[in-house]
C-alpha cells in the first residue's frame, strides 16, 4: 500500500481544496500533466453534511458514501479520473471511514437524510448498532478526552462525530464496497483520514478485501497507495509506526521541523542529517507537507508558527527545501483565499468554504496568462518557485544529496548528483555582508551557464531571471542576498543555456 503509482519520475502530489472534478480534469490536461505533477489528492468525495454557513469541514462529516457533493457527481468524479490518468497524473481520495456527522440532523449533499442524534444513516444505511457506545467506548459523554489512551482514542468520539464500529462485519463491507467503487473508477489511492482513532487490525482487515487498481490505467496485481493522517511528535501518543505496514504514514515531524528551522529557531545547518537521524521514519513509509488544509488555519499545530500562504517567502522557501531533499512523498497544498483574522492565537475564520457564487455553487477556477489563478484561489502549485521546484525533483531522481555547504548558521547549499543544486539564505544576524549569501562553491554541475528558475524560467535560450556560470570544475559564484524576494536559488541540467 506505499507505492503511490507515479507515472515515470514524477513523484509530488497536490492537494486541490475543494475543487470541482471538472476543473480538475482540465487542470490535469493543462497543468499538472505538463508540468510534471505526479497526482492530486481530492477532497472527501461522498456525501456529507450541508452545514449552517457550508464551512469545508462539513466535507468531514459523511452522510452516505454517495459521490455527490459540491464538487461534482459521479458522472463528473469518473470523468476526471479518465482525464487525469490519461495525461499522466493519479488520483488519491480523502476518506472519512472513522465516523459520521456529529449530533445534528439535517439533509446531506446528495438529498439524504441523517439525524445524529439517533444515529440514522438511511443512506447507507447506518443504524445505532453500527456505532461505538458505552460497552465500547470508557468516557461518559462518549468524547475522547485523552488522545494518547488506545481504546479511548479509538472506541469514542473525535470532537462530537459519531464513532463507527469498525469491528461490524455489516460496517466494514459498506466501506470495502465505497473504496472498490473508487479503485474500479481508476483512482490509485487514499489519504485516510483520523487514521489514529481506527483500529489497525480494523483497517488491515478493510483492505484486504480491495481490489488490484484498474487495469485500464494500472499494470496488473497493483495495489492502491493509501497514506495514514496520523499526528505523532514522539512521546506517549499513539505512535505513527502502528500503522506502517498499512501503506505510508504523514510525518508530522517533517512538518514540525522544518517550519521549526525556517522559522529560525533551529540553524539551517543542522538539516545536514535530516531524516530518520532526527527520528523520523524511513523515507518510504512517509508522506510529507509543509501546509496542510488543516494547518493553514490552525486547525492542527499553532497559528503563528504554522507556515501558510499568507507567508509567501517562507513557504516558497521551506517548499523547496521539502523538494529539493530526498525524503518521503511530498504533497503542495493548494489553496483558496480567506479573510484570515487572528484573535488570541486563533483565526476567526478558520471554518470558511471555498469561494462560491450567490447560489453557493462552488467558483471555477481560471487560470492567467502569468500561470497563477483568478484571485479567490491561491494555487500555490502554480506558483514558479513551486512548480519548478517540482521539476528540479523530477530532474534529480534518485541522485544523492552531495556537495554539502553550510556556513555555520543558516545558509545551506547542497547538489542533488551532478544534475541539481540549491542554496538557501534565512540569516537574519549580523552586518548586510554577513547576511547575503555570496561564496564561490561546488554546485556538482557540468560546465556551462545555467538558469535560476526560481527568479525567472528559460524562455528562447535565455534566463529570464538570474543566471551562473559553472567552470570546468564544477565551482560558481553563488549569490542569495538577505533581502531579495526569494530566499533561495535552484538550478538543473534541464535548465542550461
Ligand atoms: C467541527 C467543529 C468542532 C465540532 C465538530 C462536530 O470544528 O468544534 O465539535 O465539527 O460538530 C475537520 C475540522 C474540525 C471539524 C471536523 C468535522 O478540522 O474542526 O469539527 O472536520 O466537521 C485531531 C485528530 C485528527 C484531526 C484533527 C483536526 O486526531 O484526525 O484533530 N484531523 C482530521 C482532518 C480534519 C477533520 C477530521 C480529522 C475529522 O484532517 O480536517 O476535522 O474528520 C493533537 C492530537 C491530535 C489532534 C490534534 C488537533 O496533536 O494528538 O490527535 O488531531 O492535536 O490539533
Ligand atoms: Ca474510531
Amino acid at each position: 500500500f506505499s507505492n503511490p503509482h507515479f507515472i515515470g519520475n514524477r513523484s509530488v502530489i497536490t492537494h486541490l481544496m475543494e475543487w470541482k472534478y471538472d476543473d480538475i480534469g482540465d487542470e490535469c490536461e493543462r497543468f499538472l500533466g505538463p508540468y510534471g505533477y505526479g497526482g492530486v489528492q481530492v477532497s472527501p468525495v461522498n456525501e456529507h453534511a450541508i452545514m449552517d454557513g457550508r464551512p469545508w469541514y462539513e466535507r468531514y462529516q459523511p452522510v452516505s458514501y454517495d459521490i455527490h457533493t459540491r464538487s461534482g457527481d459521479e458522472q463528473q468524479f469518473r470523468r476526471m479520473v479518465q482525464r487525469c490518468n490519461k495525461a499522466g497524473v493519479r488520483i488519491y481520495v480523502d476518506i472519512v471511514l472513522n465516523h459520521m456527522t456529529d449530533g445534528q440532523s439535517g439533509l446531506g449533499t446528495n438529498g439524504h437524510h441523517y439525524d445524529g442524534v439517533a444515529m440514522q444513516y438511511p443512506g447507507v444505511p447506518f443504524g445505532p448498532n453500527d456505532f461505538h457506545g458505552h460497552e465500547t467506548c470508557p468516557t461518559n459523554d462518549l468524547e475522547i478526552h485523552n488522545y494518547s489512551n488506545r481504546i479511548e482514542a479509538r472506541n469514542c468520539r473525535l470532537v462530537g462525530l459519531r464513532d463507527l464500529k469498525q469491528q461490524s462485519e455489516y460496517v466494514k463491507q459498506k466501506q470495502v464496497d465505497f473504496l472498490n467503487h473508487l479503485i474500479d473508477i481508476g483512482v490509485a489511492g487514499f489519504r485516510s483520514d483520523a487514521s489514529t482513532h481506527q483500529w489497525p487490525d480494523d483497517l488491515r482487515s478493510i483492505y484486504s478485501r480491495l481490489h488490484n487498481l484498474n487495469n485500464e490505467f494500472f499494470t496488473e496485481n497493483s495495489h492502491p497507495f493509501i497514506y495514514h493522517e496520523t499526528i505523532y511528535y514522539g512521546g506517549n501518543g499513539i505512535n505513527s509506526n502502528e500503522y506502517t505496514s498499512l501503506g505510508r504514514i504523514i510525518e508530522f515531524r517533517f512538518y514540525k521541523e522544518i517550519t521549526n528551522v525556517f522559522r529560525n529557531n533551529n540553524q539551517l545547518r543542522w538539516l545536514r542529517n535530516f531524516g530518520t537521524e532526527w527520528g523520523l521514519v524511513p523515507s518510504g513509509d512517509a508522506l510529507v507537507m509543509i501546509d496542510s488544509h488543516d494547518l493553514r488555519v490552525g486547525h492542527t499545530g499553532q497559528l503563528g508558527f504554522n507556515i501558510n500562504c499568507f507567508e509567501a517567502r517562507l513557504l516558497k522557501a521551506a517548499t523547496a527545501f521539502m523538494l529539493a531533499w530526498n525524503y518521503g512523498i511530498p504533497r503542495v497544498m493548494s489553496s483558496y483565499f480567506w479573510d484570515q483574522i487572528i484573535r488570541d492565537g486563533k483565526d476567526v475564520n478558520d471554518w470558511v468554504g471555498p469561494p462560491t457564487d450567490q447560489h453557493g455553487n462552488i467558483l471555477s477556477v481560471h487560470p492567467n496568462p502569468d500561470m497563477t489563478c483568478n484571485h479567490e484561489w491561491i494555487c500555490e502549485h502554480r506558483w514558479r518557485e513551486i512548480y519548478n521546484m517540482v521539476k528540479f525533483k523530477l530532474i534529480a531522481g534518485q541522485e544523492p544529496v552531495n556537495n554539502w555547504w553550510d556556513n555555520g548558521d543558516n545558509q545551506i547549499a547542497f547538489s542533488r548528483g551532478n544534475r541539481a543544486f540549491i542554496a538557501i539564505n534565512l540569516q537574519k544576524n549580523g552586518n548586510d555582508h554577513d547576511k547575503n549569501l555570496q561564496k564561490r562553491l561546488q554546485t556538482g554541475l557540468p560546465p556551462g551557464i545555467y538558469c535560476d528558475i526560481i527568479s525567472g524560467n528559460l524562455i528562447n535560450n535565455r534566463c529570464m531571471g538570474k543566471s551562473i556560470q559553472v567552470d570546468k570544475n564544477g565551482l560558481s559564484d553563488i549569490y542569495v542576498g538577505h533581502d531579495e524576494f526569494d530566499a533561495f536559488v535552484a538550478y538543473h541540467i534541464g535548465a542550461r543555456v
